[in-house]
C-alpha cells in the first residue's frame, strides 16, 4: 500500500482514532461513549475530509504559484456516488482506518453504506464527468470541474406494482460533509433586461441593463488523487437570492411578499432536470445553463485577471472544455464580457474565444441536439442573443465566400435555425466556436465526420478528434472489487496497475494457468453471494448463485432495447415450458437482472419497466421453472448500486441498435471486473472488440452499415415466428396487462416500422445468448474469458482518456505537488 507523508495531520491509526473521537464530541455533538454507525460515519467522515482540506490547500498555494495552464472541465451534471470509501482509498488510509474503527467497535464497510449517494446527473455523460475528475487529479494535472449544486438529484425510482413512480432525492437532508460552503466566494448573475448603448472614449459600446439579479454561492468539493498529494476542486454553484437592486421592492410595503419572493431566486438551482427531449425550450432550464455559465466564467476570469492584465493571454492560461451543449452559452458570455466589459474588439475577443473552448458531444442522431428558442433566449438573455446573431452573421458570410449560394447548405450550417419557431442551434455555435470538437468513440467520431456533423467536418476536418470514453479503475476496481484488487496485485506483483493501468495486460499471460482461474472463480462467487443477498432483500426473490447472472442495468431507452432482452427471456421460458423433463438437465440456469430509470415523460419506457416486472411475476412463480430462469428488476438502479452489481455479475449486455450509442462506459466497469460481455457491434463495443478480440465476447446483430437498409425494407421483414410468438403472448394478456402493453408492442411491429430492428436482430440474439449458454458449462474456458476481459480493461480507463485530451485538446501538462 501506498504511503503519503504525512502533512500537518497525522495518518497513523491512533490519531485517526482521535480525530474520530474529537469529530464524534464536537463536530456530530454526541457523546464519544455513545454514538451509531450514522454518527460514526459523520465523524469518520470529518476526520477524511479535514485531510482532504490539507492537501486541497496544498495543492491551490502550489498551482497558484506555478500558475500553468489549467483546464476547466464545465458539465451541468455529475455523479458523483459516495465519497467516503472513495476518499480513503484515494489517501491511502484505508488499513488505518479499519484498525482505528475496529478498536471503537465499527467496520468500515457498515458506515460506508451510511453514505447517500450524490447523483447529481442522469446517466452517461455525467458519470464520465466524475471518473474524469478522478483521473484528472490522479495524473496531477491542474485542473478544476465545475457544476451545479442542485438541491434535489435525480429523482428516486420507486417501483409500485411493477410501474415506476419518481420521488424527489432530497440528498442534502442530513448533511453532505464533503462540500466547503463558500460564503464569501459569490458573484451575481443577471437575467432579462434591455441592451442599451453607452458612449466610453468617443467609443460605442453596448451596456446590457439586466432586469433581476441572483447571487451564486460556491460550494467546493475536493478530489482527491490516488498515490499523489495533489487534491483538485468541483466547484458547485448554488443560487441564493441577492441584495443588490432589491431595495424597491421592499419600499413598497409588503414586506412579507418581499421576502417571499427572494425566496424564489433558489429555484434556479433546485431540481436537476431528467435527460428528456421534451424538456427542451424550459425557461428554468435555459435559467439554470446561463446561471451556471456566468457564475464560472466570473470566477475563472476573477482567476486570471489575479495574474494577468493581458487577454491576448488568456489562451495560455485556459482551457474551456464543453461538456456536450448544455455549459455553451458560455460562448457568448466570453464574447460579452470580452467586448463590452474589457473592451477588446470583436475581432480580438473572437479569436480569443476560438482559442479557449473545446467542445465534446455525447449524441449520436440529429434530433437529439439541443436548441434554443429564440424568444425564450431574447427575453432572457438580450444581449446574447444579439452576440449569437454577430457570430452567425459573420460565420455566414465566409460561407458564403466558400460555398457561394449552396443555401441548402447555409441554412444546414447556420447557427439560428429558420422556421415557424426559430432556434438556436447550441451544437452549431459549439463547433463554429471551438478549436476541437470530439466524439466519444472511434465509430462515434466517425459518424460525426460523415453524418451529424458532415457539412462542418467538410469546411474545417482539422478540428474534429476523437477521445475513446474511460472510466476510473480506482473506483471500478480498488474501491467497488477489492477481493479482484488483492488477487491482481498478486499475480503481476505490484500495484503500480492503480496509476498505470496498461499493466494489466500482464494478466494476460496467466489466464489459462488453473490456479489463478480457480481464485478468480472464488472472487467472483463471493460478489455474487454478495449479489444475490442484496436481490433477495430487495425483491423477495432467492436466487442460486451458481446460476448464470446475466445483467442489464442502464437508463431505459428504446435504443438501448432492454424490450430485446425482455422478449428472449420469454422465449427462454416459454422453451423450458415446452421441453420434455429429461431436456431440462441441459438448460443452464440463468439470473436475468434489468434495472433502470426512465425519464418521468417517457411512456414506452416506464411501459418496459412493468412489462419486466409482469414477466418476471410470472417466471418467479412458476414451480415449474424453479432455479433454471429467475428474472429481477432492480429499482433505483445509481451508482453505489452500480457498485454491488458491477463485481457479481457473469454476463452483461450492450445491445443498442448498432449506430445508437455513443459509446457506452458501463461495458468498461463490467470489462475491468472480468464480466463477460454480449453486445451489439455499436459505440465503444468495437474497440472492446478490438483489444480483447471476437472470441472473448459473444457479439450478434445488424452491423452499422447494413441498418439503413434494413429500416428501408422493414416493412416488408419477414419477422421470424419465434419474435411473433413471444409478441403475441406479450399482447394477448399471458403476462396480463395485454391492452397496457398494445402501444409497447405496436413499436415494433406497427405501422411505423421496428425502428430499432428487434424483429431484425432476434435470432441473430438468440444464438448469441446460446453461445454465452454454452461457453458457460465450460468454466474453465469462461473464467479464461473473463482474465482476458480484464486483462484488456486498460485502454477503457479515463487515465488515457484524460491523458489524451490533455495533449491533443487542452495543452496542458501536469503540475505535481511537492
Ligand atoms: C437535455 C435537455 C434538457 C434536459 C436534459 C438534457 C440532457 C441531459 C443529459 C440530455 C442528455 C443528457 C445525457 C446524455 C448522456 O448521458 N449521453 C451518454 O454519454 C455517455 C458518455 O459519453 C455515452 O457513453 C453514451 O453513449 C451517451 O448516451
Amino acid at each position: 500500500v501506498f504511503k503519503l507523508m504525512d502533512g500537518y495531520l497525522k495518518n497513523d491509526s491512533v490519531s485517526l482514532q482521535k480525530a474520530i473521537l474529537d469529530h464524534v464530541e464536537f463536530t456530530v455533538a454526541r457523546s464519544r461513549f455513545s454514538f451509531d454507525d450514522f454518527e460514526a460515519y459523520q465523524a469518520l467522515s470529518h476526520s477524511v475530509r479535514d485531510r482532504l482540506i490539507e492537501r486541497w490547500h496544498d495543492t491551490h498555494q502550489y498551482v497558484k504559484r506555478k500558475d500553468p495552464k489549467r483546464v476547466y472541465f464545465l458539465s451541468l451534471e455529475f455523479l458523483m456516488g459516495r465519497s467516503l470509501s472513495n476518499s480513503i482509498i484515494n489517501l491511502g488510509i484505508k488499513d488505518q482506518c479499519v484498525e482505528a474503527l475496529s478498536q471503537l467497535g465499527f467496520e468500515l464497510e457498515v458506515l460506508a453504506e451510511q453514505e447517500g449517494d450524490a447523483a447529481l446527473g442522469n446517466g452517461g455523460l455525467a458519470r464520465l464527468s466524475a471518473c474524469i475528475m478522478d483521473s484528472l487529479a490522479t495524473l496531477d494535472f491542474p485542473a478544476w470541474g465545475y457544476g451545479l449544486r442542485y438541491q434535489y438529484g435525480l429523482f428516486r425510482q420507486v417501483i409500485l406494482d411493477g410501474f415506476q413512480h419518481e420521488q424527489p432525492d432530497y440528498w442534502l437532508n442530513f448533511g453532505n460533509p464533503w462540500e466547503i460552503e463558500r460564503v464569501h466566494i459569490s458573484y451575481p448573475v443577471k437575467f432579462y433586461g434591455t441592451v442599451e448603448e453607452e458612449i466610453v472614449d468617443g467609443k460605442k459600446f453596448k451596456i446590457w441593463v439586466p432586469g433581476e439579479t441572483v447571487e451564486a454561492v460556491a460550494y467546493d468539493n475536493p478530489i482527491p488523487g490516488y498515490g499523489t498529494r495533489n487534491t483538485i476542486n468541483l466547484r458547485l454553484w448554488a443560487a441564493k437570492p441577492s441584495d443588490q437592486y432589491d431595495m424597491e421592492s421592499f419600499n413598497t410595503g409588503d414586506y412579507i411578499n418581499a421576502v417571499i419572493n427572494r425566496q424564489k431566486a433558489e429555484t434556479i438551482s433546485s431540481v436537476l432536470y431528467p435527460d428528456d427531449r421534451s424538456y427542451q425550450g424550459k425557461e428554468l432550464r435555459l435559467k439554470q445553463q446561463y446561471f451556471f455559465v456566468s457564475a464560472s466564467l466570473q470566477d475563472i476570469v476573477r482567476r486570471f485577471k489575479d495574474l494577468h492584465t493581458n487577454f491576448q493571454e488568456f489562451p495560455d492560461k485556459v482551457a474551456l472544455q464543453l461538456n456536450d451543449t448544455h455549459p455553451s452559452l458560455m460562448i457568448a458570455e466570453l464574447m460579452r464580457v470580452l467586448v463590452d466589459e474589457e473592451h477588446l474588439d470583436w475581432n480580438e475577443a473572437w479569436g480569443i474565444v476560438g482559442k479557449a473552448f473545446s467542445f465534446t458531444t455525447h449524441i449520436v442522431v440529429l434530433e437529439g441536439l439541443e436548441k434554443i428558442p429564440v424568444d425564450l433566449l431574447g427575453s432572457l438573455l438580450p444581449r446574447h442573443l444579439q452576440i449569437i446573431y454577430d457570430i452567425n452573421f459573420l460565420f455566414v458570410e465566409d460561407l458564403k465566400k466558400r460555398f457561394g449560394s449552396d443555401y441548402d447548405r447555409l441554412s444546414r450550417m447556420s447557427i439560428v435555425e429558420e422556421g415557424p419557431v426559430k432556434n438556436v442551434r447550441m451544437a452549431n455555435l459549439s463547433i463554429v466556436s471551438s478549436h476541437t470538437v470530439n466524439g466519444v468513440s472511434q465509430v462515434h467520431s466517425q459518424i460525426l465526420k460523415t453524418k451529424v456533423f458532415k457539412d462542418f467536418y467538410e469546411l474545417w476536418p482539422e478540428k474534429f478528434q476523437h477521445k475513446t470514453n474511460g472510466v476510473t479503475q480506482r473506483r471500478w476496481i480498488v474501491g467497488s472489487n477489492p477481493g479482484l484488487c488483492g488477487l491482481i496485485t498478486k499475480w503481476l506483483g505490484t500495484e503500480a496497475w492503480i496509476r498505470n493501468v496498461d499493466l494489466l495486460l500482464g494478466l494476460r499471460q496467466h489466464a489459462a494457468n488453473p490456479e489463478l482461474q480457480e481464485e478468480w472463480r472464488m472472487i467472483r462467487r463471493v460478489n455474487k453471494k454478495r449479489l444475490a443477498d442484496y436481490i433477495e432483500a430487495m425483491s423477495g426473490v432467492k436466487v442460486c448463485i451458481d446460476a448464470m447472472f446475466d445483467v442489464q442495468v442502464k437508463r431505459i431507452h428504446e435504443y438501448k432495447r432492454q424490450l430485446l432482452n425482455v422478449l428472449s427471456i420469454i422465449h427462454r421460458y416459454d422453451c423450458i415450458k415446452n421441453m420434455k423433463k429429461g431436456d431440462r438437465r441441459k438448460v443452464v440456469s440463468r439470473v436475468c437482472l434489468i434495472g433502470g430509470k426512465a425519464a418521468p415523460g417517457y411512456e414506452i419506457a416506464k411501459k418496459i419497466i412493468k412489462l419486466v416486472h409482469v414477466v418476471a411475476e410470472k417466471i418467479n412463480n412458476d414451480p415449474d421453472i424453479g432455479d433454471l430462469l429467475k428474472l429481477v428488476f432492480i429499482p433505483d438502479y445509481n451508482v453505489s448500486v452500480a457498485e454491488l452489481v458491477v463485481p457479481g455479475s457473469d454476463l452483461s449486455q450492450h445491445i443498442s441498435t448498432a449506430g445508437h450509442e455513443a459509446s457506452g462506459t458501463s461495458s468498461m466497469k463490467f470489462l475491468m471486473n472480468g464480466c463477460l460481455l454480449l453486445a451489439t457491434a455499436d459505440g465503444s463495443t468495437l474497440e472492446i472488440i478490438e483489444e480483447i478480440g471476437e472470441d472473448n465476447l459473444f457479439v450478434f446483430g445488424a452491423k452499422l452499415h447494413e441498418v439503413p437498409s434494413l429500416r428501408d425494407k422493414a416493412r416488408d421483414f419477414e419477422v421470424p415466428r419465434q419474435f411473433a410468438r413471444v409478441v403475441r403472448m406479450v399482447r394477448e394478456g399471458y403476462f396480463g396487462f395485454g391492452d397496457y402493453f398494445e402501444s409497447l408492442c405496436d413499436s415494433i411491429e406497427g405501422n411505423g416500422g421496428d425502428f430499432y430492428l428487434l424483429g431484425n436482430d432476434f435470432m441473430s440474439y438468440l444464438e448469441a445468448q446460446a453461445a454465452a449458454d454454452k461457453t458457460f458449462v465450460d468454466q474453465e474456458r469462461w473464467t479464461q474469458m473473463s482474465i482476458l476481459s480484464a486483462a484488456g480493461s486498460g485502454r477503457f480507463s479515463t487515465d488515457r482518456t484524460v491523458g489524451e485530451y490533455a495533449e491533443k485538446t487542452w495543452g496542458i501538462t501536469p503540475c505535481k505537488c511537492p
